[in-house]
């Protein structure tokens, strides 16, 4: 055993290990140390050529020490040499604004909904239907199929792409419950790594972080294309079309459904119309990220449209869908994947290929949260009420919106902030660089990613003035 104590080595001599003969001499009972251990000091080797003494000195320390017979070795892990991660762009806001004990601290960062008074919110419809399942004695707990609760799969398509579509009444889409957004995608994204045939995906700059983690994983190369534009502030449609078309024919192309993370910019009903003319004509393949329907414009229907276009042309593609926003299920993990294909039949083909990436990945998906949006789809009153909220959390954003916009008009902080108004969904994309970021989470105790990206849901009446502050402070003093 390896026993060190800095605070026993001097100038002039160095630690030795504390070895069995030398411990017995020094404590022959075998019983364990408990408050006191003895150091053995040597002198330096060339000292020692000249019949220096051991010295034992005594030092203090609050551990017991094993018996003698354990006595060995200190423990080495087989990870010492991994090196410190990083922690996550997005999550690791909330890490650091947790560690922060100043009260005005303001945790604009992760996209999660915050009433006006600042709280996390339970939708009042996944409370009456949790209500219902805890009640219901003849509900189970048992396994779902891997592919997860039918119920759900299915009011999870209808959701999307609505009741009537033709995709769904063909039997033309397969769906699959996921582990949230995340899940479904990192599903989507490893069925195409293995059986798609051009494993390229382009991403819009800048995208979700997550996506460029998620798709390498399966085996997917991730390029990009302009997406954003931050001289107008809104979107590069001309560079957005430059890239599609320059991108290779079948390529996989990775399309926000609505309310684009983090930019807020989302291309109009005609534009969407020319994007997908083109991602058809070069026979690519569209994946749809939809974590936000109902978020964009307070309607579920409205917020589908550029996927409901999609899937109306015949052609094929992947939805990962995500319950964490639009039903305040964050920490449930609900989502689905689907896969509009050309026939019935391949769909079949690829449920049952779905099948065997799940399995040996986590089984089959969690119960609970699927059963809370099984409910509240399913009966007309419910579904009724969850549109009237949903209504209520995009209708506070937008209210936030104005709010700090005419807060930062009436402060008369430098600069054009109509893009505060522009811009769609859960995030403001501020335009404030790193340093003022870094600068006003020092001063101010305002949290937001790197990007400059603000959750405009975590933003309440009362702390509108502080990030103004903040803003204010940042732009005519930090470049
Ligand atoms: N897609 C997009 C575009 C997205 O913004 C998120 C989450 C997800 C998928 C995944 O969400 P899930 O909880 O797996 O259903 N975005 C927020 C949270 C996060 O980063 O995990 C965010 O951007 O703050």
């Amino acid at each position: 055993m390896v026993l060190s104590f800095l605070n026993c080595t001097s100038s002039q001599t160095r630690h030795r290990p504390l070895t069995h003969s030398s411990l017995s001499s020094i404590h022959s009972t075998g019983r364990p140390l408990i408050s006191s251990a003895a150091c053995i000091l040597q002198p330096e080797d060339k000292e020692q050529k000249g019949g220096g003494d051991i010295a034992v000195r005594t030092v203090f320390f609050f551990l017991p020490l094993p018996t003698m017979a354990s006595a060995q070795a200190m423990p080495i892990s087989v990870w010492e040499k991994l090196t410190e991660a990083p922690e996550d762009a997005i999550l690791g806001v909330t890490v650091a604004y947790n560690k922060d004990p100043n009260p005005v601290k303001l945790n604009l960062g992760v996209g999660a909904y915050r009433t006006d008074e600042g709280k996390p919110l339970v939708l009042e419809v996944v409370r009456q239907a949790e209500a219902r399942l805890v009640a219901d004695r003849s509900r189970y707990k048992e396994y779902l199929p891997i592919v997860g609760l039918a119920a759900f799969n299915k009011l999870s398509k209808e959701l999307a792409f609505g009741a009537d579509h033709p995709a769904v009444v063909a039997n033309r889409i397969t769906t699959v419950q996921g582990l949230s957004g995340t899940g479904s995608l990192r599903v989507g994204a490893e069925f195409m790594g293995q059986h798609y045939h051009t494993p390229i995906i382009y991403v819009p700059v800048p995208t979700w972080g997550n996506h460029n983690k998620i798709f390498p994983k399966a085996g997917l190369k991730v390029q990009s294309y302009r997406y954003y534009d931050p001289a107008t502030r809104g979107l590069n449609f001309t560079g957005m079309m430059e890239d599609l078309k320059a991108a290779p024919d079948g390529a996989i192309i990775l399309l926000h459904v609505c309310a684009h993370n983090p930019t807020g910019v989302d291309p109009l009903p005609e534009q969407w119309d020319a994007i997908r003319q083109l991602i058809r004509a070069k026979g690519q393949f569209p994946f749809f990220d939809s974590a936000y329907q109902g978020f964009a414009s307070g309607d579920l229907d409205a917020d589908a449209y550029a996927l409901r276009s999609f899937a109306a042309d015949g052609g094929e593609l992947a939805l990962a869908q995500s319950y964490a926003k639009n039903m305040g299920l964050y920490g449930e993990r609900v989502g689905a994947l689907s896969m509009v294909c050309a026939t019935a039949a391949a769909a079949k083909l690829v449920e049952g290929q779905l099948k065997l990436v799940i399995r040996p990945m986590y089984s089959s998906p969690p119960l609970h949260g699927a059963a809370i949006v099984a409910t509240v789809l399913s009966e007309e009153k419910l579904l009724h009420d969850w549109k009237a909220e949903l209504k209520g959390m995009a209708d506070r954003i937008i209210e936030m919106r104005h709010k700090l916009y005419d807060a930062l008009l009436q402060r008369g902080t430098p600069g054009d902030w109509t893009h505060i108004l522009k811009q769609i969904g859960m995030f403001t994309f501020t335009g404030l660089t790193k340093p003022q970021v870094d600068f006003m989470r020092e001063k101010y105790h305002v949290y937001m990613t790197g990007d400059g990206r603000i959750s405009m849901a975590g933003l309440s009446t009362a702390t509108v003035p502080h990030l103004v502050n903040a803003i204010d402070d940042a732009v005519r003093n930090i470049a």
